[in-house]
C-alpha cells in the first residue's frame, strides 16, 4: 500500500484508503483518510473526481460508521413478526438458522420456492450465486420502483440496458430532462459533469410537474402537466420528421422504422400537445429546433427513476426515438455506448458464471408470462400476490438483502401481510430496515468502510476496474457478505460455489486472466483500461444486440408479443375538489427510504416532509401555508405540513419520498413525516414496463380544521 499519498500533506501518520462510497448506489471512488484505525475524513477519490467533493451523503459515511443506531449482531425474532423483540445470536446461530429454514424449504416445496432480492448492480455476485447454486430463478431486484421502465424500454429499441450508455455530458450542447432531478438525486460526477456543461455554455431544457434545484439552474423550464410528457414528445418527433430536422446519415444507417412513425406522429401537432401538457406549441417547435440545432452533440435523457405511470414505457421510448433521429447515440457529447473491460481484452472471473443457471418458471412469469420484461431485474411488485396465490407455486422463503421492500414499495401494508406467511423472511443489511424490522432474522453486514467487496468493472468510454476496500475494522460484531454468502451455502452442501478462504483469494481467482493483482489497485484505487476513450466507428461499427442491429424504433419483437411498439396518448383524469395525484421525488441530503434518514448530521438537515400544493387549489380549499392538512387514501392518512406554491402544476401534490419511519430503533427518523409508500395504496401493478405505476396515486388533502371540525 502506497501511503505517500494523504490530503493533509505532511501528516505521514494519516493512511490514505481508496475506495467505494457505499452511502448511495452511485458508488463514487474515494479516499479514506484514516489515523490510528480511526477515519478523520472521506473525500472524493482525487484521481478519478478531480476536486475533492462528495456529496453530503459521501460525506456523512464517517457519520454513519460511527452510529450505534444499526444492527450490531446477529438477532433473531424473539416476538411476533415486527414487534421489535429479538434476542443476540452468535453467527453459527444466525447462520444455522437461516440454512436450516431454506433446507426445509427446499425439501418441502422445491428450490423455486426460495427468493432473494437487493439493490442490483456490480456488486451481487455472491446472492445471485447463492440463488443459482440453490437451484431457484427466483431473483429479483428493486427496478420495478426505480428503472424497470427505462430499462425495457431501451432493450425493446436497443436490445440493450438503460446502463448500457452513459452521457457525455461534458461535450453536451443541450440537454433535456424529463424529471430527471440531476441536480439532487445525483450522483457527485454527473452533477459535477452537467454544471461544467452549463459553465462551458451548454443549454439545458427541464421539464417537470414542479420546481426543483435542477430547474433553478435550468436555461428553460417547463412545469408540464402530469403524465402528458408522452404527448409532448410525440408533437417533438412530429416537428423532428415534418420539418427534416432529423440526422439523415445515422437514421439511414442506423435506425429501422422510420416510415411508420412518420405515420403514426402525423395527428401528434405541437398545437395538439400544447392542449394536452400546457407548454405553447410555439416553445414546443422551439424545443425541437434547439435540439436539431445541437445534434448531434444533444442528450434527450430517458430518466432513471421511470416508475411514474402505467405509459412511462412509451413515454422512454419516445426518448430513446428521439435520440436515435438526432443521431446522439456514440456522438461526441451525446449518447455513449459504454464499453466494458472485454472490450479492451480484460476478463474477469466470476462466481455465477460457474454455476448452471436455474431453469424453471419463474415466480413473477418474467421471460414466459411477460416475455418482454427483462427477468434480470423481475417483478417484485408480484411477490405479495405470488405469496399469497401460491401461483404459480409456493413461494416460503425469501432473503432480502441491501433492499427494503417494505420502505421502497408501493402499499406496505399489503407487502407485509403477504411477508407473515412466510418461513422464513431474513434480512441483509446495515441498517433496521423495515423490512429488516419485520424479518426473523438480521444478518448484520459489516459497513462499506469496514469491508473489501469483489473487483467490479465500471462500463464507459474508458473502461475501468475498481476496487472496494476495508479502511477501518468492524465496529460490531458484523461480517462481510463474501462470508455471509460461502457460510450459508457451506450449511446448505453448496460450499463448492464458494471455492475461497478469504477475499483477497477470491479477488486473486477473478484477476487471474487478466494480469494483474490486488496491489494494482493500492495507488489509486483502480486500474484503468485503456488509455484513449474508446468510440465505436459511427459508420460501420456501431453495436446494437437487436436482430436487425439497428435501432427498432418499430419493433417487430415487442409485436410479436401483441404489443404496440406506440399506443395513442390518453389523457390523464383531471382531477378535481380536494384530490390530487401525489407526486415524490428524492432530496439531496438522503438516500432512498431509511439508509441515511437516521444518520445525525443528515436528519439534522431534513428530518421531516412537507406537502406541496398549487397556490390556487389551496385557496380554493382554504389551506394556507404552513397548514397542517390531512392527506387521505382509501383507509390510511397522515398529517402534514402544507406548503403552497406557485411552482407546482395544479394537479400534483408533492412530498419528499423516505419518510414516516415505522422503526423505534431509528429514534431520530422514527415517526417523523409521513410515508408516500403508505399512500401508494393499490399499485403492487405491472405496467407495460414492468414498473409499478407509483405516480397513479390520487390522495384526498383536507385542511385539519375541516377534519376536527
Ligand atoms: N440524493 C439522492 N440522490 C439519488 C438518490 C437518492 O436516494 N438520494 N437515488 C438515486 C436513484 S436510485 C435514482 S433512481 C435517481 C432518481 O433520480 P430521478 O430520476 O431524478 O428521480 P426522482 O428523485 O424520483 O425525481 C423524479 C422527478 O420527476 C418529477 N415528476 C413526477 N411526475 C412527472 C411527470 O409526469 N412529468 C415530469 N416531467 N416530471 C415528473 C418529480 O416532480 C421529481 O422531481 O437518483 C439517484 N440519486
Ligand atoms: N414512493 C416512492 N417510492 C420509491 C422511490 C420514490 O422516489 N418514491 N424511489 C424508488 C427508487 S428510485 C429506488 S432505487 C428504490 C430503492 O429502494 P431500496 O433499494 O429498498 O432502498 P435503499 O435505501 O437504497 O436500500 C435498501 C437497503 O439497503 C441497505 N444498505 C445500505 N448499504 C448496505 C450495505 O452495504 N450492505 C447491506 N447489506 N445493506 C445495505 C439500507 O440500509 C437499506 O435498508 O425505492 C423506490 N421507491
Ligand atoms: S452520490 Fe454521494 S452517496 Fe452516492 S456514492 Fe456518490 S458520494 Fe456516495
Ligand atoms: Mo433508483
Amino acid at each position: 500500500m502506497d501511503d505517500s499519498y494523504t490530503l493533509f500533506k505532511g501528516m505521514a501518520d494519516i493512511k490514505t484508503i481508496y475506495s467505494i462510497c457505499g452511502m448511495c448506489t452511485v458508488r463514487c471512488p474515494i479516499a479514506v483518510e484514516v489515523k490510528d484505525g480511526t477515519i478523520r475524513h472521506i473525500w472524493g477519490n482525487p484521481h478519478l473526481l478531480g476536486g475533492y467533493n462528495l456529496c453530503a451523503r459521501g460525506a456523512a459515511g464517517k457519520a454513519f460508521e460511527y452510529d450505534n443506531e444499526r444492527p450490531q449482531y446477529p438477532m433473531l425474532r424473539d416476538g411476533k413478526r415486527g414487534s421489535g423483540k429479538w434476542k443476540r445470536a452468535s453467527w453459527d446461530e444466525a447462520l444455522d438458522f437461516v440454512a436450516d429454514k431454506l433446507n426445509n424449504v427446499k425439501d418441502k416445496y422445491g428450490t423455486q420456492s426460495i427468493c432473494l432480492s437487493d439493490r442490483g448492480g456490480p456488486h451481487t455476485d455472491f446472492q445471485k450465486t447463492f440463488l443459482a447454486a440453490i437451484g431457484s430463478p427466483n431473483y429479483f431486484n428493486h427496478h420495478a420502483t426505480c428503472s424497470n421502465s427505462v430499462h425495457n424500454a431501451h432493450i425493446s429499441i436497443a436490445a440493450y440496458a438503460r446502463n448500457s450508455v452513459s452521457y457525455d455530458y461534458r461535450n453536451c450542447k443541450y440537454l433535456v430532462l424529463y424529471g430527471r432531478n440531476l441536480l439532487e438525486s445525483l450522483g457527485t460526477a454527473e452533477s459535477n459533469n452537467v454544471m461544467d456543461m452549463l459553465e462551458a455554455g451548454g443549454r439545458m431544457t427541464y421539464i417537470d410537474v414542479r420546481y426543483n434545484y435542477t430547474a433553478s439552474k435550468a436555461s428553460k423550464f417547463f412545469v408540464i402537466r402530469p403524465a402528458s410528457d408522452y404527448a409532448l414528445n410525440l408533437a417533438l418527433i412530429n416537428v423532428i420528421i415534418n420539418e427534416d430536422l432529423y440526422d439523415h446519415d445515422f437514421v439511414d444507417r442506423w435506425v429501422t422504422g422510420l416510415d411508420e412513425l412518420r405515420q403514426f406522429v402525423r395527428p401528434y401537432t405541437p398545437q395538439w400537445a400544447e392542449k394536452e401538457t400546457e407548454i405553447k406549441a410555439g416553445e414546443i417547435k422551439k424545443l425541437a429546433f434547439e435540439a436539431a440545432e445541437a445534434s448531434p452533440a444533444v442528450i434527450l435523457h430517458p430518466g432513471w427513476m421511470t416508475a411514474w405511470g402505467s405509459n412511462d414505457f412509451y413515454l422512454r421510448r419516445t426518448i430513446y426515438t428521439l435520440n436515435a433521429l438526432l443521431g446522439s447515440y456514440e456522438s461526441k457529447g451525446g449518447i455513449v455506448i459504454n464499453k466494458t473491460p472485454a472490450d479492451t481484452g480484460v476478463r474477469l472471473k466470476s462466481l455465477v458464471s460457474q454455476v448452471p443457471k436455474p431453469r424453471g418458471e419463474r415466480f413473477d412469469g418474467c421471460g414466459t408470462r411477460h416475455k418482454h420484461l427483462g427477468a434480470q431485474w423481475g417483478l417484485g411488485q408480484l411477490l405479495p400476490q405470488a405469496i399469497v396465490s401460491e401461483s404459480p407455486y409456493p413461494i416460503r422463503a425469501y432473503i432480502a438483502m441491501r433492499h427494503d421492500p417494505i420502505a421502497s414499495m408501493p402499499d406496505p401494508e399489503e407487502f407485509k401481510r403477504a411477508l407473515g406467511r412466510l418461513e422464513l423472511l431474513a434480512s441483509i443489511d446495515v441498517n433496521y430496515s423495515e423490512t429488516a424490522w419485520f424479518s426473523d432474522c438480521i444478518l448484520p453486514e459489516c459497513t462499506f468502510l469496514e469491508r473489501t467487496d469483489h473487483v467490479i468493472a465500471q462500463n464507459g468510454l474508458k473502461p475501468r476496474l475498481l476496487l472496494r476496500r476495508q479502511a477501518v475494522k468492524p465496529r460490531f460484531d458484523t461480517k462481510p457478505r463474501w462470508y455471509i454468502y460461502k457460510e450459508l451455502a457451506k450449511r446448505l452442501g453448496l460450499g463448492q460455489f464458494f471455492p475461497y478462504e478469504s477475499i483477497e483469494e477470491l479477488i486473486a481467482w477473478q484477476l487471474q486472466d487478466t494480469g494483474l493483482t490486488i496491489a494494482d489497485f493500492d495507488r489509486t484505487g483502480y486500474v484503468e483500461l485503456t488509455k484513449e476513450p474508446l468510440w465505436f466507428d459511427r459508420k460501420d461499427a456501431l453495436r446494437f444486440n437487436t436482430p436487425s442491429g439497428r435501432l427498432e424504433i418499430i419493433s417487430p419483437t415487442l409485436e410479436d408479443s401483441s404489443i404496440p411498439s406506440f399506443i395513442p396518448f390518453e389523457r390523464p383524469e383531471v382531477l378535481t375538489g380536494n384530490h390530487f395525484r401525489l407526486v415524490t421525488s428524492k432530496v439531496a441530503v438522503h438516500t432512498q427510504g431509511r439508509t441515511t434518514s437516521n444518520i445525525a448530521i443528515l436528519n439534522e438537515i431534513v428530518s421531516d416532509n412537507q406537502l406541496w400544493i398549487n397556490t390556487d387549489r389551496a385557496a380554493e380549499l382554504s389551506i394556507k401555508d404552513g397548514d397542517e392538512v390531512e392527506i387521505t387514501v382509501d383507509g390510511f392518512s397522515g398529517r402534514i405540513k402544507a406548503r403552497i406554491t406557485d411552482l407546482i402544476h395544479r394537479q400534483a401534490a408533492f412530498m419528499l419520498h423516505g419518510f414516516g419511519d415505522s422503526v423505534p430503533a431509528r429514534s431520530r427518523s422514527f415517526g417523523r413525516g409521513v410515508s408516500d409508500v403508505r399512500l401508494q395504496k393499490g399499485l403492487l401493478k405491472v405496467s407495460v414496463g414492468g414498473n409499478c405505476p407509483l405516480t397513479e396515486c390520487v390522495v384526498s388533502v383536507r385542511p385539519i380544521a375541516e377534519v376536527s371540525g
